[in-house]
């Protein structure tokens, strides 16, 4: 399984692992918490796309648009996003973090973690989004969840936002399209900085902001997503990142603010320049991101285009000397695998999924179409330097898999293991062949938690296995997998011993 390798990263690389609130704490409603357009989202299949639910306030009509048409046409008019009867919402219960956050903690430090990635969700902070007071129990709630980890020496990297844009904000504001989005942001965030002053150091603004692109509703609450709207509410979240940067150097200069970007890389099916260069338009689609929030400026393609279509946007002179002269500290991102891509008909294409592509004959695939690539992370990590010269975190890589529990009740989980040595290697590479400035590595959804993009409990990514299934029924008692003892050893041996 894999090769020995015998280098060791630094010392003071964090590992770790990485979850997001709306999939994993629960108590959707306990604690003064407001609903976040996660909360509106049913559970999905491999095959079927997850739903949001609507009502019309005025007709009473009700119904569900899928994830993807939302992202493409929005809701039908004149309704508004809406948790239904009848309907399962994954996030209202997830693997309840809320009230096992002792145990999970416990579990991560036995691990050796040194770091723990987690969303604060800010409608448990500010409920409606736009609220003048912070809702004191929710603000007690991640100071006990900071205080614990504390106490353990593991160091907190908080996601601000992930998914979890208040729905009031979405109902009444259209999400991020509106400029007001900046200011609540901004104040949610200094709300937040200055509460947890001294416990936590590292932050990230905006979870995967590209997704933006084409899930502008689960990126920013964004009900009308034409190109005008999507490039505005990207432009707002923009200025709101830097407005956060600028916040964390006045409250205190230890805190770190960092970007995060889903990154996908593309190959080329064929060796057909038109294929190569779809790839490179492609990536532009997340360069764009990273240009602006890392690189502190618009990138001159992303200009055409704007020019192209006709899109204007809201901006203040001001926006971009703070793009400028307040980019993000560092540079984070998902990388599960790489997506091949071609202008020409492939037999046996899964067809025109964004995450699958074509199907390359090199890679394997897990159920859900996504290819693991073994030298995926060390060609990100030397793109990504190479662009911005600026420190890296890998916060989101792992493999999704129905995972069985086996008849002497321990989940085997040697695919897992081998995914990870590999995808570990590729990134060691990256450190000690090419010099990559990597700040640390948290594996995806390291307690078990539901997924994301479909909605399901199936689709696992952990160390450590939840008892529930997708009707939402189990105990929700918590198993160490065989992967949780072969990272353990992994961090005790400083990545050498893979
Ligand atoms: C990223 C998200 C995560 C996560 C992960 C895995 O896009 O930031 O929230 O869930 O993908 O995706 P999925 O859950 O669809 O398997």
């Amino acid at each position: 399984m894999g090769r020995k390798i015998m280098a060791k990263f630094p010392k003071e690389f964090l590992w770790g692992g990485a979850t997001a609130a709306n999939q994993y704490e629960g108590a959707y409603l306990e604690g003064g918490k407001g609903l976040s357009t996660s909360d509106v989202l049913t559970n999905g299949s491999h095959t079927e796309p997850r739903r949001v639910t609507w009502k019309n306030p005025d007709t009473g009509e009700t119904g569900t648009t899928s994830f993807f048409e939302i992202g493409q046409k929005g809701l039908p008019n004149g309704a508004v996003p809406a948790v239904l009867d009848g309907y399962y919402y994954p996030s209202h219960e997830a693997t309840d973090f809320y009230h096992h956050y002792q145990e999970d903690i416990k579990l991560m430090a036995e691990m050796g973690f040194k770091t723990f990635r987690l969303s604060i969700n800010w409608a448990r902070i500010f409920p409606n989004g736009d609220d003048q007071k912070p809702n004191e129990e929710g603000l007690a709630f991640y100071e006990k969840v900071f205080q614990e980890l504390k106490k353990y020496g593991i160091e907190p990297l908080v996601t601000l936002s992930h998914y979890e844009t208040p729905l009031a904000l979405a109902i009444n504001y259209g999400g991020w399209v509106d400029r007001s989005l900046i200011d609540f942001f901004v104040n949610y965030a200094t709300t937040v900085m200055k509460r947890y002053k001294g416990l936590v150091k590292y932050y990230l603004t905006f979870n995967e902001i590209n997704c933006m692109e084409f899930m502008p509703f689960m990126a920013g609450g964004v009900t009308d997503p034409t190109p005008q709207n999507k490039a505005q509410a990207a432009h707002n979240q923009f200025v709101a990142s830097s407005l956060t940067v600028k916040a964390a150097r006045e409250i205190d200069p230890e805190i770190k603010v960092g970007q995060m970007l889903a990154y996908g890389p593309r190959y080329t099916y064929t060796c057909d320049p038109k294929d190569q260069l779809l790839v490179m338009e492609e990536m532009q689609d997340t360069f764009f991101y990273s240009d602006v929030q890392t690189g502190g400026y618009y990138p001159n393609y992303r200009l055409k285009y704007y020019e192209r279509e006709g899109i204007k946007l809201d901006d203040r002179p001001e926006d971009y000397d703070l793009i400028k002269n307040y980019s993000a500290d560092f540079l984070s991102f998902s990388c599960y695998g790489s997506t091949t891509v071609t202008t020409h008909e492939v037999d046996g294409n899964d067809g025109g999924n964004f995450i699958m592509g074509v199907k390359n004959p090199y890679l394997k695939t897990n159920a859900w179409g996504w290819a693991t690539d073994p030298a995926v992370l060390r060609l990100a990590l030397n793109t990504l330097y190479d662009r911005y010269r600026k420190p890296l975190w890998i916060v989101e890589n792992g493999i999704g898999w129905a995972d069985q529990v086996s008849e002497d009740g321990k989940i085997h989980d040697d695919y897992r293991i081998e995914y990870l040595q590999e995808n570990i290697s590729s990134m060691r590479d990256a450190i000690t062949i090419d010099g990559v400035d990597l700040m640390g590595y948290t594996m995806w959804g390291c307690i078990d938690l539901v997924s994301a993009g479909t909605g399901e409990m199936r689709k696992r990514y952990g160390f450590v296995y939840v008892d529930k299934d997708d009707e939402g029924k189990g105990t929700l008692a918590r198993t160490p997998k065989d992967s949780f003892y072969w990272y353990k050893k992994v961090i005790a041996s400083q990545g050498e011993d893979l």
